[in-house]
C-alpha cells in the first residue's frame, strides 16, 4: 500500500490553554511544534494561528511569521485553514492566502458546506464556498477538501462541474464534531465509496476517536490527522505532551497496519501538490 500521509493540526481556533497548557500559541512555538511532528512522522502540518492572547486568527501576518518559523526548522508541507473561527467572514478566513513566494502554503483547506459545529454552526453557504474556491484557484494552492458531513463530498463534485476544483482531489474526513457525521467505520465506508476515483482522503477524528479513526483509515488505504486542533488526550485522562505525541502514536499504528510513514517529498507526491 502507499505509504501513509500523517497531517498534524497543531493549533486549531478552539482548543484553549487552559485545557492544555502544550498548545502552541506563538509562532515561534508553533515552528517548534512542527518540527516535534516531522520527526515523529508527520508529513504536514495544518495550521490556524493566534493573536499573543490565544484569540483565534486569521491574519495574514500571524500566518507569515508561523510559516517562517516551521519552514526555518524543517521540509514539514505547510496547509493552512481557510475556516478559521466559527464567525468570521470570506476575507477574514482568506487571509493566509495573501502569503505569496516562500511564504505561500502548500495546501489550503476548503469546506464545502455547513454543519452545527457543538452548539454553534460553521456557516459555508454555497456562495462563500465559491468565493474561497475561486481565490484557491486563482492562486494555484491546490484544495483540500474538508467534509464534516456527507453531502460535502458531492458538494466538491457539483464545484468541479462548475470549473472550480480538481477531480479527483484530496479529502479530510472530520469525524465525532457534536452535531455532525459521527465517527463510525460504516460512516468512512460510505464516505470512502461516494470519493470519486482516484481521490485520496485523509480521517479526523474528534476527541477520543481520533487515534481509533486514524489507524481505521490506516487500514483502508487513507491517510490520518491527529493534533491539539481535534483532541488533547493521548488516552484517557492523559493530556497529550504535544501534537508530536499523537502523531507518534498514529505513526506506530500505521506501522502495525502495515503502512510506511510517508515523508513530505513523498506526500507532495500522493496529494499531488506542485
Ligand atoms: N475551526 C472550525 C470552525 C478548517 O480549518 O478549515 C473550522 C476549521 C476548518 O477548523
Ligand atoms: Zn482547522
Amino acid at each position: 500500500m502507499r505509504p501513509y500521509v500523517i497531517t498534524a493540526a497543531l493549533v486549531g481556533a478552539e482548543t484553549t490553554r487552559e485545557q492544555t497548557p502544550y498548545l502552541p500559541i506563538s509562532a515561534e512555538e508553533i515552528g517548534e511544534e512542527a518540527a516535534r511532528c516531522r520527526e515523529a512522522g508527520a508529513a504536514m502540518v495544518h495550521i490556524h494561528v493566534r493573536e499573543p492572547d490565544g484569540r483565534p486568527s486569521q491574519d495574514s501576518e500571524l500566518f507569515r511569521a508561523a510559516v517562517r518559523e516551521i519552514r526555518k526548522r524543517s521540509d514539514i508541507l505547510v496547509q493552512t485553514s481557510t475556516g478559521g473561527a466559527v464567525g468570521m467572514d470570506v476575507d477574514e478566513r482568506c487571509g493566509p492566502l495573501r502569503l505569496t513566494g516562500a511564504d505561500r502554503p502548500d495546501m489550503a483547506t476548503l469546506t464545502t458546506g455547513s454543519v452545527n459545529f457543538g452548539d454553534e454552526v460553521f456557516s459555508n453557504p454555497r456562495p462563500l464556498v465559491r468565493e474561497i474556491a475561486r481565490r484557491l484557484r486563482a492562486l494555484g494552492i491546490r484544495p483540500e477538501i474538508e467534509c464534516f458531513d456527507a453531502g460535502m463530498v458531492e458538494e466538491a463534485e457539483a464545484l468541479a462541474r462548475e470549473g472550480l476544483v480538481d477531480l479527483p482531489a484530496h479529502y479530510d474526513f472530520v469525524l465525532g464534531v457534536p452535531g455532525a457525521l459521527g465517527a463510525s467505520e460504516r460512516a468512512l465506508d460510505f464516505l470512502m465509496a461516494s470519493l470519486p476515483s482516484g481521490s485520496t482522503f485523509t480521517v479526523a477524528g474528534v476527541g477520543r476517536h481520533q487515534l481509533p479513526m486514524a489507524a481505521l483509515a490506516a487500514s483502508k488505504g487513507g491517510h490520518g490527522r491527529v493534533g491539539l486542533e481535534d483532541n488533547i488526550y493521548l488516552s484517557k485522562g492523559v493530556l497529550a505532551k504535544g501534537s508530536w505525541e499523537l502523531v507518534a502514536e498514529a505513526a506506530r499504528r500505521a506501522r502495525a497496519a502495515g503502512r510506511d510513514i510517508a515523508s513530505p517529498a513523498e506526500a507532495r507526491k500522493l496529494l499531488r501538490l506542485s
